[in-house]
């Protein structure tokens, strides 16, 4: 049967990701959209046929005709919401990050692990990304040897006005968190952030750009670059260097022209862009895991691991030096 899903918070993310699912994916439709702004809930409603507007995340979620939940309100409102759709027994896809910090991701992973199942995907998305899958392929062969290091870039055109010094971390970097756990199969135990002096283009008082060291327990290092006000473009790379070769992705040539004695291409300027398969291809792949009875991807586990990573980096930030990651011990129903 079609999947009847309410998505809880209609800004930007929950917007496009109700056009997807009404548009671009198939086997759901959008049954309920929530958000605390009634207007903007009505406005993305309208554009939906059958599609109800709420306010109340518990008002949708108890409506006969909303079989799943997809979360795309700001980071602090997702421990509410998941706990409330693990009440009715929903599943759930939760954009990144899972919540704000461990302590939060921790409760919503025993919540979930009283329910004894999985219930939610969360919005880890380059996972779905072609070019970021075909990386992990390649490293899953072996064929390049065991990975020594990663180096990561992850550029922004420019940083909203709410964004913090520590949120570059925190919402940025999250994705690396993820990224380099995935990549490696291995876990993060120990980040360190470096700060150079701050672009002149980034607004007053943001830490911006940020070095940040992962250490894992395979013995590798991962490092990011974060800087979320480069004003050229939305660029996120990777390469990983193994011991007999390295892989590179995120350079962006699908398309190269050659013109008046010059080549070049173009620049993707935001997520949506840039990741726009990824986005389709994780939904996708969400609904139809729930529809056949399955949550797949990455996991309440993944979503707390990164949490707790991020929340060392913002100690790493804040205080300087090198802050382990302290993670409960994984349970089962993760292995
Ligand atoms: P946004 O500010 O554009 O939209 C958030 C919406 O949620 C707003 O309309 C707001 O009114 C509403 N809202 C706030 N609290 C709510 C609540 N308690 N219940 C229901 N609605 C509520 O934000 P955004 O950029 O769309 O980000 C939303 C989520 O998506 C965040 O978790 C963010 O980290 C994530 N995100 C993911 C990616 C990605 O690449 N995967 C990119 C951008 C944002
Ligand atoms: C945003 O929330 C995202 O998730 C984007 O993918 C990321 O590039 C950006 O830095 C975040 O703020």
């Amino acid at each position: 049967a079609t999947l009847g899903v309410a998505v809880i918070g209609t800004g930007r993310m929950g917007a496009d990701h109700v056009r997807r699912i009404h548009e671009v994916t198939s086997g759901a439709r959008v049954a309920a959209v929530v958000d605390v702004d009634a207007e903007r809930a009505k406005a993305v409603a309208a554009r939906v046929d059958g599609c109800t507007a709420y306010t109340d995340p518990a008002a949708a979620m108890a409506a006969a005709d909303v079989d799943a939940v997809l979360i795309a309100s700001p980071g602090p409102a997702h421990e509410a919401t998941l706990l409330a759709a693990f009440e009715h027994d929903l599943p759930v896809l939760c954009e990144k990050p899972l919540t704000p910090d461990a302590a939060s991701a921790l409760r919503v992973l025993e919540a979930e692990l009283r329910l004894g199942h999985r219930r939610v995907q969360v919005g880890f998305m380059r996972r779905y990304d072609p070019e970021y899958a075909k990386l992990k392929a390649l490293l899953t062969t072996g064929q390049l040897g065991r990975p020594l290091m990663l180096h990561n870039r992850h550029r922004n055109v420019a940083s909203p006005p709410f964004f913090t010094s520590s949120m570059l971390i925190s919402d940025s970097v999250a994705h690396e968190a993820d990224a380099t756990r995935w990549l490696l199969g291995h876990e993060i135990t120990a980040v360190t952030v470096l700060r150079p002096t701050p672009s002149a283009s980034a607004p007053d008082a943001l830490q911006d750009p940020q070095f940040v060291v992962f250490e894992t327990d395979g013995g590798a290092l991962s490092d990011v670059e974060i800087f979320v006000n480069c004003g050229f473009g939305y660029q996120v790379q990777a390469e990983v260097v193994c011991e007999r070769g390295t892989a590179r992705i995120g350079d962006g040539h699908a398309l190269v022209t050659n013109m008046a004695g010059r080549w070049g291409g173009t620049i993707a300027q935001d997520w949506t862009e840039r990741f726009e398969t990824a986005y389709d291809h994780e939904i996708q792949t969400w609904i139809d895991a729930t529809r056949r009875g399955e949550t797949t991807g990455p996991s309440t586990w993944d979503g707390y691991a990164a949490a707790a990573v991020c929340e060392a980096g913002v100690r790493a930030l804040e205080d300087g030096g090198r802050v382990e990651v302290e993670l409960v011990e994984k349970p089962a129903l993760y292995a």
